[in-house]
């Protein structure tokens, strides 16, 4: 079975497994485990922040910067698909009492002009204050689109003339910095925090991190500790994570190049849609006619595991852990289900 369901489901390498039987480890909670000392300093040094901090996983990364940037009552802005909305169990609202408000975008782009027309009048009391703007890139069910620099910096242009922070879900942070030929350290510049995973295309088994200044990852270390997310023994997890941010951009491109392929394929198949604008990292999304529960079957029928994201969407995603021979499959099996 070739798995294409996310690129969540990568193993640690021989070499992570290694080093984290190798760690060197202290108390975490206590700030003295040198493994994730050097993890985090490392983090921060690449996307040019003050501070880093790792989190178990990519939504408490979100939800850890959604818990600084705002108070109980405040408003989100974000698209109308992101990850903070959809797939995070309501933790906006479960965890920080904030409420999202959403512009559908234009192959995961907010119109500037929507956007603006939903800052609210600070000055109005019967209003909650709209203190976030929260962007994905690359943009997960827009198809792995990757923001354009002039539209981060339009967004940014227009939370700082309201006051509001910006927050990047920057799960696939490098897949976009590898994708657009530009240094992470440039995307996530004037962004207030970040969170990238580390356990998606990058390899780690397990983890993701926050970036911001100081003050707002020492801020950010309290709401991880409140959340539970405090772990001891944690540099066996650092041990992986370097070897993630050091090693693992450079087997994106290839991932990449799969996707592309798979995406040209399909585009040409009847019953399936690809706008292969947006197919410009690892994932290809594909709209279907008839079920897309039953395609997935179909596929895994064939032998090749992907998933249905609603019932007219189907999703593959690339990864360090299938090759050519899972694209080959993957555009053999769908030549005989849709010719
Ligand atoms: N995405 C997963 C699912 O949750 C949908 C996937 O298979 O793509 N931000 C973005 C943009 C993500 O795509 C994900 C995971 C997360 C945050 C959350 O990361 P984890 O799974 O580590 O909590």
């Amino acid at each position: 079975m070739f798995d294409l369901r996310s690129d969540t489901v990568t193993r640690p390498t021989a070499a992570m497994r290694e080093a984290m039987a190798r760690a060197e480890v202290g108390d975490d909670v206590l700030g003295d485990d040198p493994t994730m000392n050097r993890f985090e300093a490392r983090a921060a040094e690449l996307l040019g922040k003050q501070a880093a901090l790792f989190v178990p996983s990519g939504t408490m990364g979100n939800q850890v910067c959604i818990g600084v940037l705002t108070r109980s009552g405040d408003e989100i802005i974000g698209e109308a698909d992101c990850h903070i909305l959809q797939h995070e169990a309501g933790s906006a609202s479960r965890l920080w009492g904030a409420t999202i408000r959403t512009v559908e975008g234009t192959r995961g782009l907010m119109d500037p002009a929507a956007v603006k027309a939903l800052i609210r009048d600070p000055g109005d009391i019967h209003y909650p204050r709209t203190s976030l703007l929260s962007i994905e890139n690359t943009h997960n069910f827009a198809g792995g689109v990757i923001l354009p620099l002039a539209y981060i910096d339009t967004m940014v242009g227009i939370a700082r003339e309201h006051q509001m922070a910006v927050h990047m879900d920057g799960a696939r942070l490098f897949n976009a910095a590898v994708g657009s030929d530009t240094p992470v350290s440039r995307i996530v510049r004037d962004v207030d925090m970040v969170s990238v995973c580390l356990s998606k295309g990058l390899g780690a088994p397990v983890g993701s991190f926050v970036a911001g200044s100081a003050e707002h990852i020492g801020h950010a270390r309290r709401v991880r500790k409140g959340l539970g997310g405090g772990m001891r023994q944690v540099g066996i997890l650092a041990a992986a994570a370097l070897l993630a941010v050091e090693d693992g951009p450079a087997a994106l491109p290839e991932d990449h190049r799969r996707a592309r392929a798979l995406a040209e394929v399909l585009a040409e198949l009847p019953g399936l849609e690809v706008d292969l604008e947006t197919v410009q990292t690892n994932i290809v999304i594909a709209s279907v006619t008839g079920s897309a529960w039953d395609v997935e079957t179909a596929f895994a029928d064939a032998g090749v595991a992907m998933f249905a994201i609603d019932d007219g969407r189907i999703r593959f995603v690339f990864h360090r852990d299938v090759g050519d021979d899972a694209l080959d499959a993957t555009i053999a099996a769908a030549r005989r289900l849709f010719s």
